[in-house]
């Protein structure tokens, strides 16, 4: 998708700050982290939105958990503990169209999420 932000981050057209990368996905920090730790774990081919989520492609879902678990891990906030999410929409305040997974860790965190 040419004019996905993250499809040009996956193409090397915009350099995000990359913890994790493998042949399926991409990890970088948020440029507006909402914790110590917020990082994005994205599949490198472009879905807009979990609602696009079929049987064909629903396996890269478990391969950005098992990313983010080792990031986790890597960054020092597997024992603490950490939220993994995935907004979905305006409703849930989406605002990038190629799914993402937010890791956010480092602080405690609250429930319900707002
Ligand atoms: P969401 O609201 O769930 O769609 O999350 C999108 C996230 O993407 C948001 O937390 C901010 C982040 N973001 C937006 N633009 C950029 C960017 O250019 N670079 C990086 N690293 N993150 C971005």
């Amino acid at each position: 998708m040419s004019d996905c932000l993250f499809c040009k981050m996956v193409a090397g057209e915009i350099k995000p700050d990359v913890v994790y990368e493998d042949d399926a996905v991409m990890a970088f920090r948020d440029v507006n982290p909402q914790a110590p730790l917020h990082v994005l774990v994205i599949p490198r081919v472009h879905i807009a939105t979990t609602n696009d989520l079929t049987a064909e492609n629903v396996d890269i879902v478990g391969k950005l958990y098992l990313a983010a678990k080792q990031i986790a891990a890597d960054e020092g906030v597997a024992e603490p503990g950490y939220r993994m999410v995935m907004n979905c929409n305006p409703g849930a305040g989406q605002s990038v169209y190629h799914i993402h997974l937010h890791l956010l860790g480092g602080r405690a965190m609250a429930w319900p999420p707002g």
